[in-house]
Order: structure tokens, then sequence, then C-alpha cells
């Protein structure tokens, strides 16, 4: 073989290892890193694949392998916070020209502002662009290595790498603030919302503690907040939970603290272990319907454990207690509604064993923060969603079995009541809301929600919709076994306060995050039935 045909036969069982793993080295990577850095994890692991072909004469095309590379990208991914401000850093620096200042002459907030402007001005680009950019820029590749892994010359990898340039420093600058002194002044208009809270205490990071850091909103707290520089603590209940696993997998950060909400004494150490700036109660019996067959441990988790988790922090953090206390709240205490839509006036009716043990918690927190001057908050969060949430939740069992009919894995899917409606939003943007409400000044209570109503029939509609099928009654059927013993027939949430003085917006609709759960379901439903995880 003459060096150009062995050259040729790398590049052509490199494509073919490409072509072969992407699909399943992408939903791996999907479940696991946030949207936007999805691309960018993909792109690593294809370079580190390729500089392997190039470096080794006859390298095995081991898919095992490249899903080691993956696994060691997504923990690397997850680690990389300060890695990822330098290399942000680094591309505003391309951008700005004397725009920016350095980021130590203008601190955290400064740089977030940066930051948040190098992320949209990344949203931005087109898909091939942001690859380019990560490529070359960020993860060193050579033009000759982004050509291999394009399929072009070099010269034309050097022009797409230059053009994605140029029209990245457009979008950055398009909408940055003109110099030093608007940059200052955006400062310090976000400054209100970040003095009080938590701040590095003498030079130690804030410590949060969460409870129900298995759950969706969990997840993405954590994510949140390690983003924001805390040292997080996840609590678990029992030996060797299999999900605490999981998630240290997903987010290698965290750490676990064992703790459950029925066990006071648990509670106290977790808190004394910890020493928390921020306590996140998450935990709960979450699931409605559940909650009617199981309504006495409903009542101890979701209930008096709020109670149980006030009185740890009450008596771990003596008289001048500066921990700070979010409770998950839910609208599901509105139940039978007096008034539409709901706000943080609208009187309680709660309809389910969950609804009443969420009251009792509700109010709890409240006497906390009257009683003992605890920085106490509840956040009446509306119905969000997530491709992790939890498959028993209707709209994620529709995401699922719409996903599996497209397949031909399943016939038709079995639901209750269709009459009913809720307000969904996406759990990252209303993870942010609960952090917001700990940065105030004063704790107060406050309902999260989009303001948009969505019957179930409607959510049909749309998930099916995603897969080109209009009328989805030939794949539904209707099972009494899913109705409940009282129903909240409608919510929709009043969240003008929350804007107001958190200054949050919901930035995800649901109709675009219910398409992305219906993507994210096919690709885990292939991965599945192809036994390729
Ligand atoms: O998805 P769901 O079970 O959520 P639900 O009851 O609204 O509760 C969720 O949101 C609350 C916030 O408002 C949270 F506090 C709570 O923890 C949870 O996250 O049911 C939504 C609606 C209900 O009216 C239900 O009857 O969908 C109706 N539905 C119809 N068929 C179904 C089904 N719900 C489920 N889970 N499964 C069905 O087959």
């Amino acid at each position: 073989m003459t060096v150009l045909e062995i050259e040729e036969d790398r590049s052509a069982r490199f494509e073919a290892l490409y072509g072969a793993h992407r699909p399943s080295i992408a939903a791996y990577v999907r479940r696991r890193v946030i949207e936007h850095d999805v691309e960018d994890v993909i792109a690593q692991v294809f370079l580190i694949a390729w500089r392997r072909f190039a470096a080794i004469p006859s390298p095995p095309e081991d898919r095992l392998w490249l899903f080691g590379v993956a696994r060691r990208m997504v923990a690397d991914h997850r680690r990389s916070t300060v890695r990822r401000r330098r290399l942000s850093q680094r591309l505003a620096e391309e951008a700005r020209g004397p725009v920016w200042p350095q980021v130590g002459s203008v601190g955290p907030v400064g740089f977030e502002t940066m930051q948040w402007r190098v992320d949209r001005a990344m949203q931005a680009l087109r898909p091939g662009e942001r690859e380019v950019l990560r490529l070359v820029l960020w993860d060193g590749a050579s033009h000759a290595e982004a050509a291999a892994l394009f399929g072009c010359t070099a010269n034309a990898a050097e022009l797409r790498y230059r053009r994605a340039r140029n029209r990245f420093r457009e979008a950055f600058l398009a909408g940055a603030p003109a110099g030093r002194a608007r940059l200052q002044e955006f400062s310090s208009s976000l400054a209100p919302r970040v003095s009080g809270g938590a701040q590095p205490r003498g030079g130690v990071m804030p410590r949060a503690l969460i409870t129900g850091i298995t759950g969706q909103d969990g997840r993405y707290l954590a994510e949140l907040l390690i983003g924001k520089g805390y040292q997080v603590h996840g609590m678990i209940r029992g030996q060797n939970n299999p999900k605490g696993r999981i998630v240290q997998d997903e987010v290698p950060e965290i750490e676990l603290i064992n703790g459950d909400l029925t066990d006071l004494s648990s509670l106290i150490a977790a808190v004394e272990q910890v020493q928390p700036d921020e306590v996140y109660n998450l935990g709960a019996i979450s699931f409605v319907k559940l909650s009617f067959s199981q309504p006495e441990l409903t009542a101890d988790v979701s209930g008096t454990g709020v109670l149980r988790l006030l009185e740890a922090i009450r008596i771990v953090g003596g008289t001048n207690n500066r921990i700070r206390f979010y409770q998950a709240a839910t609208s599901e205490m509105f139940g039978k509604v007096r008034e539409i839509p709901q706000s943080e006036t609208t009187p309680f009716h709660p309809r389910s064993p969950y609804g009443t043990a969420k009251v009792f918690g509700y109010y709890t927190t409240l006497n906390y923060r009257e009683s003992y001057g605890i920085h106490a908050s509840n956040g009446i969060l509306f119905n969000h969603t997530s491709p992790r949430r939890g498959l028993e939740f209707v709209e994620r069992k529709i995401t699922n079995a719409v996903a599996r009919i497209s397949l031909g894995l399943q016939d038709t899917v079995a639901l209750g009541n269709l009459d009913t409606s809720r307000d969904f939003g996406y759990a990252g943007d209303y993870v942010e809301a609960m952090w917001r409400m700990l940065q105030q000044d004063d704790p107060s209570d406050f309902v999260v929600a989009t303001g948009t109503r969505w019957s179930i029939r409607q959510v049909l509609d749309l998930a099916f919709q995603a897969i080109g099928i209009e009328d989805w009654s030939p794949y539904v059927v209707i099972d009494d076994r899913f109705l409940r013993p009282a129903e909240v027939d409608e919510l929709v949430g009043d969240a003008s306060r929350a804007r107001e003085v958190l200054g949050w917006e919901p930035k995800v609709t649901f109709p675009e995050i219910l398409k992305e759960m219906v993507r994210n379901d096919i690709e885990l439903e292939q991965a599945k039935a192809g036994g390729r995880e």
C-alpha cells in the first residue's frame, strides 16, 4: 500500500466508525450534558477518535473504546467550569476588540455577563459554525484535523473557520453594551439580585444542600449551582441507592450525603455536616396519583418532612441563623381553583393527599419564617418538564409513547382524563427561579408559571404532530385505572410577581420542550431497541 492508500483507508474506516456510532454517542451525551454543549462534547469525542486513527497504524474500530472516551468527555465537561470560563474569555477576546475589560477587573458579575453574551452569540450560529469554532478555537484542532472531520480540504476548513469566527463576532457585538460604561451599568443592574445571597465567604465557595437530588429538578438545580461556583451536596436515602450512582455519573461534582426526610436525626446530622448556606427541599412523593394509594407516607415525606428539615435548620443554625431555605410548594395546592389565573393570593383547596401535604409544608415554611426569622421561601411551581421528567407524568408518558409508536414498538397509549389542563414550563427555567428566591434580601413566596394553559388533548396534538400525525385518536385508549378519586381540572399561573421582584422569565416554550422530548425519546428508544446502550 502506498502512503496515500493507507491514509485513504484510515479515512474511510474513520468515516465508517463515525457513521455507525455517532447516533448512539449523541444519545449518550445528550442525556448527560446541558443542551447547548451537546454538539461540543460529541465533537470532542470524535476529535479524539480521529487523532487516534491518525496516530496508530491500524486502530481497532472499537465501540466500547468510543463510549469510554464519551464517558471521559462527559465527566470532563462536568468538571470544566473553570476551563469553560477561560475558553469563553478567549472567544470573547476574538470578537471584542476593546469592548470587554479583563476578567479580573470586572469580578464575577461582569464575567457572568460576558459568558452570557458568548453563550448567546454561540446560540445565534448555525450548528456547523459552532462545531468548527469549538474544534479549532476551544479544542485546539488544526485546520487539517478539522478538515478530516468535515471531509474537506484544509483550506476549505480554514475558510469555514474564518467565516464562523466572523459571524460569531457579528453576533457577539450586535447586542453588546457599547463599551465599559454600558457593561458596568448592566452589571450593576444584576447586582441587587446577587447581593445578599450566598457569597464566597473568605474565599470559601457557598454550599448548598439539596433534598430530592435524584429527581428532575434536583439534577437541573445541581447543574445550575455548580455552574455558579457552589459546592453542592445532594441528600439521598438508603445505602447503595442506585439512583445516587446515576446522579454522580451524570454530575460528578455533587457530593452525596445520607439522610431521610422521615428521620429528624439524620437531617440534623446532614445539616451539621454540610453547614449549608442554602437548603433546597425538593424531596417529596411527587406523583399525585400515587398519593391516593399511599396517603400516610405522602403526608410523612411531603408534609412532615418539611417540618423536620426546618427543625434541623433551626437547631443547627442557632440564634443568628444564616441558612436560607427553599420549599418546593406546588400549584396542586390550588386544586379546585377559586380563580383563573392563580397567583400568590389565590386561596388553596387541595384535591389529593399530595396537595394537602404540600399545603402543610407551605404553612410550616411560613411559620418558621415568622416565628424564628429563618430566611424561608415557598416556590409555588406549576407543572414543569424536560427530557429528564419521570415516565409516570402525563406529558412524558405521552412523548415516550409517541416515540415508541413511531418506531413500531407500541401500538397505543392508555390514558385517563384528557380534559384537564395544566400550565407547563421547562424545568431548567424553573430551577433558576428557585435560586433567585434565595438571593433576595427578604424571604417570600412566589408563583412560578408561564401563564399558558394546555389540555391533555393539546399535549397529544403537539406530541403526535412532532412525528407527522395529525389525528391521534386511533393511538389513544382511555383506561379508568388512570383516573383519580378527585381531579384538579385546570391550572394556569400568574407569575407577575416573580417577573417583577426576581427578574425571572421563562425562556423555553412548552411546544419547544415537548418537541425536544419526543426527539430525545426517539433516540433513547432506538438505542434501547438496538441494544446499543
Ligand atoms: O402528569 P400528572 O400526573 O401531573 P399533576 O397531577 O399535574 O402533578 C404534577 O404537577 C404538580 C404541579 O402542578 C406537581 F406538584 C406534581 O408533583 C406533579 O409534578 O397529571 C396531569 C394531568 C392530571 O389531570 C391527570 O389526571 O394529566 C391527567 N392524566 C390523564 N391521563 C394523566 C394520565 N396523568 C398521568 N400521570 N397519567 C395518565 O395516564
